[in-house]
């Protein structure tokens, strides 16, 4: 079975990497800004030439890019080349304003199947697996990346897009499909909805997924690689830098190997925009490093994450992220504290309850409400009045030890929360209608 997808690269000596990264940061910039006016102004305005810029040691010097200055620029501002090179669009799945619009050449095609080709070569698969892509094809990159790479290793490809689970089990069983790629909460619903039909973890044909697009905990990790009886990989990426597989999991599953030849990561402090050393907790920051239609050079994600060169027992030498836990806009300030909705996924799944829960906010008499619904697997399911409220009352003490804040939990009967077969919504909040 193969190792690497790209081996001289995966395992590039770090120095030679850099050194690599230095001399495509130089060009790149200077694409940027011989071809992107809303970028040379901002260049202008901070004062920064292309000729100011060496290599990687530099990369400071460079104003960064917003989903704001994306919007400011919809939809062609950012466009690096002529319309007519290009041969592909993606959106990104936002709900409020102008979606993010994404080019690419065919050269940047090229290298985003290249990643995800790395992806799915470091999950185990090669030649002669099928992979089940039920990611949503379309504008959402999830579809088309894995199914660009599935076909650079040699797989045979399935691509099912999202929906219709029974067919989607009918075609993992009758094709034995042994890799499976999907975003986490689809893949447990898929797991939930084999276990209802009979199949046990041994009558499962697959041996890996590829799970991504939102954050799921090790917790989330662990009930799902039991369930199916495979191992779960995480696959991260965003539309505005490709897609997929801007970073994936290797086989020792602690962190994601970032691809370093395409993108540099930084970590900054949300707030002050003060670039933080390794180690440190902060807002991660991308600069693509030869994409060519869409080039965003430090490009503000929001996603809040820690990154780390420690090395890695698969031999790869690009420096890992490890899984998002949020994204600062995603993070809940209630009652003055900040909390993901991944902290309360951990306390759940810890404690043998399912991942379908709903956290629902509110303000009454100028006060936050916070009260978490969580579904009972069918084992947990009791009529008992008293053990409902007991186990209620246990997981609010839970929480609010993981937290500092208590919620009002509600266990509620199998089956009432909606599932999800793309990103799932966990959080309803409601003091938006007030504000
Ligand atoms: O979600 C691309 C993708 C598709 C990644 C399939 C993995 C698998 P967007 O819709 O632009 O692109 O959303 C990007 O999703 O900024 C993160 O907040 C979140 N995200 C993506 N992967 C992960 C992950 C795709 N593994 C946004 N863990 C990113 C946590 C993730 N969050």
């Amino acid at each position: 079975m193969k190792k690497y997808y790209q081996p001289e690269i995966e395992t590039m000596p770090r120095e030679a990497l850099q050194k690599l990264q230095s001399e495509k940061l130089c060009k790149q910039v200077k694409h940027v800004y011989e071809n992107v006016a809303y970028y040379r102004d901002l260049m202008d305005k901070a004062g920064v030439k292309p000729e100011d810029i060496h290599g990687i040691e530099d990369l400071h010097l460079l104003p960064f890019i917003s989903k704001y200055d994306l919007r400011e620029a919809y939809p062609t501002g950012f466009l690096a080349v002529p319309k007519e090179r290009c041969v592909r669009v993606h959106s990104t799945s936002g709900t409020t304003g102008k979606r993010v619009i994404a080019y690419y050449t065919q050269h940047d095609i090229d290298l985003w199947e290249d990643c995800c080709a790395r992806a799915i070569t470091a999950a185990g698969a090669d030649k002669g697996d099928t992979l089940q892509i039920c990611y949503g094809y379309g504008l959402f990159t999830g579809g088309m990346g894995l199914h660009g790479g599935s076909h650079k290793v040699g797989c045979m490809t399935l691509p099912m897009s999202s929906g219709n689970t029974e067919r989607q089990i009918q075609f993992m069983m009758d094709l034995e499909a042994s890799v499976l790629c999907c975003t986490p909460s689809y893949a447990a619903y898929i797991a939930e909805t084999l276990k209802e039909m009979g199949y046990t973890p041994d009558k499962i044909p697959l041996k890996a997924g590829i799970f991504g697009a939102e954050p799921w905990t090790r917790e989330m990790r662990e009930s799902i690689e039991k369930s199916l009886g495979i191992k779960a990989y995480d696959i991260y990426g965003l539309t505005e830098m490709s897609g997929p597989g801007v970073a994936f999991e290797c086989e020792a599953q602690s962190g994601m190997h970032i691809n370093e030849d395409h993108f540099i990561a930084e970590i900054i402090d949300p707030q002050t925009g003060e670039v933080l050393p390794e180690g440190s907790e902060g807002e991660l920051v991308f600069t693509c490093l030869d994409k060519e239609a869409f080039p965003l050079l430090r490009y503000r994600t929001r996603d809040i994450c820690i990154l780390s060169s420690e090395p890695c027992p698969c031999g790869r030498t690009h420096i890992k992220m490890r899984k998002p836990m949020g994204r600062s806009d995603d993070m809940m300030i209630i009652r003055g504290v900040n909390v993901f909705p991944s902290q309360i996924e951990a306390v759940l799944v810890k404690r043998g309850y399912s991942t379908n829960y709903r956290i629902e906010l509110d303000r009454v008499n100028n006060s936050d409400t916070f009260d978490i619904y969580v579904e009972l697997t069918p084992e947990q399911f009791t009529d008992t009045v008293r053990e409902i409220s007991a186990m209620e009352r246990f997981l609010e003490g839970a929480i609010h030890t993981m937290i500092g804040i208590s919620p009002k939990v509600h266990l509620v009967a199998p089956k009432t929360i909606d599932r999800s077969d793309g990103k799932a919504v966990r959080v309803v909040d409601k003091r938006k209608l007030h504000d």
